[in-house]
């Protein structure tokens, strides 16, 4: 039997929850152009008034709002609300430019959790769980947002934070963790460090893990899942919308239900900035219609899925959107050809023998852009004579150049030579200067 953290919601008949849609949007563009003078002055120039959303369909005809728009208001020049009715803030740093700021109403960190327990139960947690949130917690929205819902849930949080990886151990066997919140590759290194420390999967008591904040592959999945013996959740999410819980993948895994009731998303072109049609994979562009710290309208994630609106065999109703398979501006462009880190990885694990741990250097030499694969294979392989490992490159270069397009060098290295992450991964050193 399935459960539900919010049943009325989560299963509620499409008709219904479209119209629940329009009447909050509606109420959200009333209150960006009465509250938001960035917003009134992009509607003005657009000829828009709040009147003129009559439809759901009107969604498009809005402005888009991106991460320069947060930035040229930086820090609080989008927030709909009085300072005083802020309680929270978070930021975002990204790779360049200042940082993104993001704030929240009491009812916003409220809504937030509501999201967050709805993803943790579809992990099969309730409030018997023991749930480890081992992202970081700081400005970050990974620690607290995981924080809140497992605490709303009922569930006994356990604030671990990222680091101190054999301390993180010690509690997932000694608390009887059940549930694991924390980045793919923090997964994959707990994982590591728990077998590393003489443990078997025998005496630990996790039953699921909900992990996201970077791109992963279904390869990845696969190996924490039978490293731990758990099932693995894809929880995504982005500080300008919310934080985690903007969606997540239920036992199904095949899509991450984003939550309509409080988020409207679309696919655009990167290019057009059009929307493109049923299907068809583009940017995801994100209304959020539950918010009032910073509502934003049409905000321009540059992450790259597709939607399906098919029911689900979970029972929810709510739109799901495929693994996002890279951002459209963390995508390399190596001569010429379009290059996303999940490719790769997706090549690798398909592989076996490799391990999840990998590096892309790019570079330019004579003007020509060169990509050199580091990874990371077991020792077994390692220890093999010369022979066998270049073959083995060999063999795994051939498989990337038909998948990608693109000749890479592959260097194969020893276990545990790629620096580890307790956060996101780094996976790509570029080194090309583009000035
Ligand atoms: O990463 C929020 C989060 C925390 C999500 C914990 C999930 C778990 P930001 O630091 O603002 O927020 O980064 C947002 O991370 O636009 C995606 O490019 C990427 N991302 C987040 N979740 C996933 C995922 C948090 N499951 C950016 N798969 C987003 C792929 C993801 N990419």
């Amino acid at each position: 039997m399935e459960r539900y953290w919010n049943k009325t919601v989560e299963t509620m008949e499409r008709g219904r929850l479209r119209e629940l849609q329009l009447e909050k949007l509606r109420a959200t563009v009333e209150n960006v152009y009465a509250n938001v003078p960035y917003y009134r002055e992009k509607m003005q120039a657009k000829g828009m008034l709040p009147g003129d959303v009559k439809t759901l369909d009107n969604l498009s005809d809005l402005p888009v709002t991106t991460k320069q728009d947060l930035r040229d208001t930086y820090p609080f020049g989008l927030f709909a609300v009085p300072m005083e009715e802020i309680v929270r803030i978070h930021a975002s740093s990204g790779t360049t430019g200042k940082q993104t700021v993001v704030g929240y109403t009491r009812r916003d960190i409220d809504v937030w959790a509501e999201c967050m327990a709805r993803c943790l139960v579809m992990a099969d947690a309730d409030k018997h769980s023991r749930v480890q949130v081992s992202y970081g917690y700081g400005l970050f929205t990974g620690g607290l947002g995981a924080h809140y819902g497992a605490e709303k849930l009922g569930a006994v949080a356990i604030p671990a934070s990222s680091g101190n990886t054999q301390r993180q151990i010690a509690m997932l066997v000694d608390f009887g963790v059940t549930h694991l919140c924390c980045t793919p590759s923090y997964a994959m290194y707990i994982a590591e460090t728990l077998y590393e420390m003489g443990f078997a999967k025998d005496d630990i008591k996790l039953k699921a893990g909900c992990f996201g904040a970077e791109p992963w592959s279904a390869g990845m999945r696969a190996e924490i899942e039978s490293r731990l013996g758990i099932r693995a959740h894809d929880i995504y999410g982005l500080s300008e919308i919310m934080g985690p819980s903007v969606s997540q993948d239920c036992r199904c895994q095949s899509g991450l239900h984003i939550w309509e009731d409080c988020y409207i998303p679309e696919i655009t072109d990167p290019d057009t900035g059009l929307p493109v049609r049923d299907g068809e994979q583009g940017d995801l562009v994100i209304t959020t219609v539950n918010k009032e710290g910073i509502p934003l309208i049409r905000y321009k994630t540059r992450d790259i899925c597709s939607l399906n609106y098919e029911k689900c065999d979970c029972g929810r109703t709510h739109v799901r959107m495929s693994k996002p398979a890279g951002r459209t501006d963390d995508m390399l462009i190596i001569r010429g050809v379009n290059v996303f880190p999940s490719q790769i990885e997706a090549v690798l694990l398909s592989m076996g023998e490799v391990q999840p741990h990998y590096q892309l250097i790019v570079d330019r030499v004579n003007n020509l852009d060169t990509m050199t694969i580091e990874i990371e294979v077991s020792e077994s392989v390692f220890s093999d004579h010369v022979k066998g490992i270049e073959d083995y490159e060999r063999r795994i270069g051939r498989q990337m150049e038909s998948v990608l397009g693109l000749g890479a060098k592959i260097r194969l290295v020893e276990p545990k030579s790629i620096a580890r992450s307790e956060g996101k991964a780094k996976r790509i050193i570029d080194k090309r200067k583009f000035d």
